[in-house]
């Protein structure tokens, strides 16, 4: 049933390749159903290899049309080849030329790893073992070597033909319809940063000067009518270029930079060197069709994978195991410079939710594994929010440990020792050890335990001796293959506030000031002792949230009420609402029927304080999710009593405030032109969440008001927000809204995603037959990735209606599952892990959720991708 345990990869087996691959040379005769890949490698044995070696290389459904060595086709004995390996038995222990043809159908390739086709693009997908579907070859990252690429299609067919690197010649073919282009790429590279695309595309163009005056051309490629739409995106690629040579010295290295987008496509995007590939939803906008969340995700990625060329490319990773060597530190990166572009305080609130959401979610759960795991079965199923996200907080934590310079020093050193090479965790935290003098040993245990830590503290005031003294456990849970766990390095900033809110000034207990506001936890159980405190002091723990961990303390409600009104800090300030939201929550979850005084009073403080900004408070004003709340029930959950404490919640606080809101609501419509800057889209966002708010008092009036925002919004953010609100609520408006906004957008699938996406999210019985219908829905398609997510994999996130209590939520993802498997397996073992908090559920749901489980486990021929989620879950 599944893949013998013994074919499980193994961090602690790494063996460099015996081979090293000097130069490769492909030529691509594209055709849609019969593509030619001749290659050609220049190959030498590796020094730190063994001797003697037979060349082994990788094959996904490959067949071989024929094989060269030096020029000598290999007779059959001096070879063995199969769809998944080519090896060549007793090669000549020197330079040697290998030269390898292939056929491979682009056109049937529904995985999209490899050459694939999208809307008749052809474009490539090789991170993370995709290359070797492509054609026979050592598919790991440190294997290195310098491309040139030659690419001849028709001319009619594809008149674009792009690679990485920078452009060496294009002609057509005399006496045919056929022309070509080659390229080449001077920066080694491992193949998982190949690229390919051709098509029939149209671009946008910029020059751009690099800080030392070299000039590049930035093109993005997009379908032929959809030029216009790529302007945002050309502004962020700019944006972010500047950004990493002012903050990290980073500049960019060939004459071209080009992306292009893409329709199916598996992930956000891929940074393939000089040629990033998009899905496009991560780059075409405009006001009438994207929301301001759109813009941000594209600005993010947009920066993201440009970003990678120095961490990632430049720098790429030796295994696929220190993939967060990359990852983590690429998003730590790209969550910086949109703090630096936007609202520094929001984009962590906006960061950190993402990261509870989420991440701790996946931690707590059987698919927990740490930032760097130490063996896997399917690399595809470790693009995790733990690696990324998990990763991200790990570079952060660093920085905060080290300070800004001694962050800078660290990266600076990484960036001079380890260019061109394929390094590891241990090589990235020595350059931070060397340039900073310090023993990060301990602190690596963040990239090898799995688990969220968790702190218990204790805080006492001594009147008399006048000190805060602080006393804090720390305990990281159990996690699969991980029982016992050893004390983590925890980076904790604080303040104390006096009476009137101030910062005390903090002291440690000799009196001296307490470097950052900054203690770091190294030990099962420490105390802190705080001196020249006179009162007893409000108490604003892990501000910013420092450390990715959970705290529980004995500070008291009164506590969170106060650091809501006065925290300097302005993450612990919006986290201390989300505390007593979430305390009211879960409460009433569990039946009690007490009104959430306290947090109506915090958010009616906040709505009246003019310091706070529209974005922040849009945040105050955004509940935890339901399955932030499940999170934090933890166990024996029963959604539908989630579902009912949020509604009620909402109702309360749009009751209670309701003038205000209104008021506010009123005082935030604009006149002006549709822009997308983080201040505008701030005020949306505040309209929207008080919109969301006065539609939950259930008064008509406000229904009405939700159904004239959507009737005349100018903009896609206040249309798709006041759909979203009317979605909730089984009223004749609705209907309305949802007919009148698949007729405007029918033509343009992004556009419908949403449709299909607020659909999937309707928290009401109705809502299974309501996708199940969908799916038979002309713009619908379960191949494309993006679809299906929208309302697939909307669904399986929808609390209420994937755990339904008769089950039938989990029946229709684990059939999708199923369908899905063999067409695209990747995608499959994504939807597949919306089961990962299934042994959460009360027993009824959890009975449910196992009975389908086991269903896909018995099912004969999964995908390894799908086998290895679905094992993984029973843990
Ligand atoms: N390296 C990309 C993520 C990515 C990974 C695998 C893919 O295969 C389908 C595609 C993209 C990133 O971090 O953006
Ligand atoms: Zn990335």
């Amino acid at each position: 049933m599944f893949r013998e345990a013994d074919t499980a990869v193994r961090l602690s087996e790494y063996q460099p390749y015996d081979w090293l691959v000097d130069t490769v040379d492909l030529d691509f005769q594209l055709e849609p159903a019969a593509t030619r890949v001749r290659a050609t490698l220049a190959m030498r044995p590796n020094p730190k290899g063994r001797n003697q070696s037979p060349i082994v290389l990788d094959g996904d459904e490959l067949a071989l049309v024929s094989l060269r060595l030096d020029g000598r086709v290999l007779s059959a004995t001096e070879y063995e080849a199969s769809a998944s390996s080519l090896t060549i038995k007793n090669p000549p222990q020197g330079k040697l030329t290998l030269e390898i043809e292939t056929v491979i159908n682009p056109s049937a390739n529904t995985k999209l790893m490899g050459l694939f086709r999208s809307n008749k693009i052809y474009c490539t997908q090789c991170e993370a073992e995709g290359f070797r579907r492509i054609t026979y070859f050592p598919d790991r990252p440190d294997v290195l070597s310098v491309y040139t690429v030659r690419i001849e299609a028709d001319r009619d067919e594809a008149p674009f033909l792009l690679s990485n690197g920078n452009p060496v010649e294009a002609f057509g073919i005399p006496g045919s319809n056929r022309h070509y282009a080659i390229w080449h790429d001077p920066h080694p590279k491992p193949a998982y940063l190949f690229a390919l695309v051709g098509g029939k595309l149209d671009y946008i163009e910029e020059p751009f000067k690099t800080v030392s005056g070299r000039k590049v051309m930035l093109r993005i490629f997009v379908d032929p009518d959809k030029t216009q739409l790529a302007h945002y995106a050309m502004d962020a690629l700019k944006r972010s270029m500047r950004w990493d040579e002012k903050v990290f010295g980073c500049e960019y290295d060939l004459d071209v930079f080009h992306i292009v987008a893409v329709s199916d496509f598996n992930m956000g995007a891929m940074e393939n060197k000089g040629l990033n590939i998009f899905n496009d939803k991560y780059v075409l906008a405009s006001p009438e069709t994207a929301t301001d969340l759109d813009y941000e995700n594209i600005e993010a990625i947009i920066a993201h994978e440009y970003f990678h060329n120095w961490t990632g490319n430049r720098i790429t990773c030796r295994d696929w195991f220190q993939l967060c060597l990359k990852e983590g530190l690429t998003v730590f990166r790209d969550q910086e410079f949109s703090s630096d572009e936007r609202s520094r305080p929001v984009e962590r609130i906006g960061d950190v939710r993402r990261l509870k959401s989420f991440q701790f979610v996946e931690d707590a759960g059987p698919l927990a594994h740490p930032v760097r795991p130490e063996t896997y079965r399917e690399i595809n199923n470790f693009y995790t929010v733990t690696v990324y996200e998990k990763g991200a907080e790990v570079v952060r934590m660093l920085k905060t440990l080290l300070g800004e310079r001694g962050f800078r020093k660290g990266m600076d050193l990484y960036f001079k020792r380890h260019d061109g090479d394929a390094a590891t965790i241990e090589d990235f935290l020595k350059c931070f050890a060397d340039a900073n003098k310090q023993d990060l040993s301990q602190f690596a245990r963040w990239y090898s335990q799995a688990g969220t830590p968790e702190l218990a503290v204790r805080g006492t005031h001594d009147a008399k001796a006048r000190t805060y003294t602080l006393d804090i456990e720390q305990m990281v849970p159990p996690t699969p293959g991980q029982s016992a766990k050893q004390p983590m390095v925890i980076p904790l900033k604080l303040g104390l506030l006096d009476a009137k809110g101030r910062d005390i000034p903090l002291k440690d207990a000799k009196g001296n000031p307490v470097r950052d506001n900054l203690i770091v936890l190294d030990k099962p159980s420490q105390t802190f002792v705080f001196s020249g405190v006179k009162e007893k002091p409000a108490v604003s723990i892990n501000r910013g949230f420092s450390a990715p961990v959970k705290i529980s303390t004995n500070f008291g409600a009164a506590n969170l009420l106060f650091l809501a009104k006065y925290d300097s800090d302005p993450f612990n300030r919006y986290d201390a609402v989300e505390q007593l939201a979430m305390q009211q929550l879960v409460a009433s979850a569990r039946g009690s029927n007490e009104p959430p005084a306290a947090l109506i009073e915090a958010l009616d403080n906040a709505l009246d304080n003019s310091k706070l900004d529209d974005a922040f408070l849009a945040q105050l004003f955004s509940l935890p999710d339901e399955s932030d709340i499940a999170q934090q029930i933890g166990k024996n959950i029963d959604p539908d009593a989630i579902l009912v404490a949020r509604r009620k919640i909402k109702h309360d606080i749009g009751m209670a405030l309701k003038e205000k809101l209104v008021a506010r609501y009123q005082k935030l419509t604009s006149h002006r032109r549709y822009s997308p800057d983080a201040k505008s889209a701030g005020q949306r966002a505040l309209r929207n969440a008080c919109l969301d708010l006065l539609a939950a008092t259930g008064d008509t009036a406000e229904h009405k008001r939700a159904f004239t925002q959507f009737e005349h919004a100018d903009n896609m953010t206040d249309r798709m927000a006041a759909l979203a609100v009317l979605a909730q609520y089984a009223i004749p408006e609705r209907e309305t809204a949802l007919a009148a906004f698949e007729q405007r957008y029918r033509n343009d699938p992004l556009v419908l995603d949403k449709w299909f996406a607020v659909q999937a999210r309707i928290p009401e019985s109705g809502t299974l037959d309501r996708v199940e219908a969908l799916t038979k829905h002309p713009a619908f398609s379960m191949t494309n990735p993006n679809r299906m997510r929208s309302l697939i994999g909307v669904f399986a996130a929808n609390p209420s209606q994937f755990n339904r209590a008769d089950g039938k939520g989990y029946a229709l993802i684990a059939d999708t599952v199923l369908g899905l498997d063999s067409k695209n397996p990747q995608v499959a073992a994504r939807l597949l892990s919306a089961f990962k908090s299934w042994r959460t559920l009360e027993p009824g749901r959890r009975a449910l959720a196992e009975k389908e489980l086991n269903r896909i486990a018995q099912t004969p021929g999964l995908s390894p991708d799908v086998a290895d989620i679905v094992s993984r879950s029973f843990a």
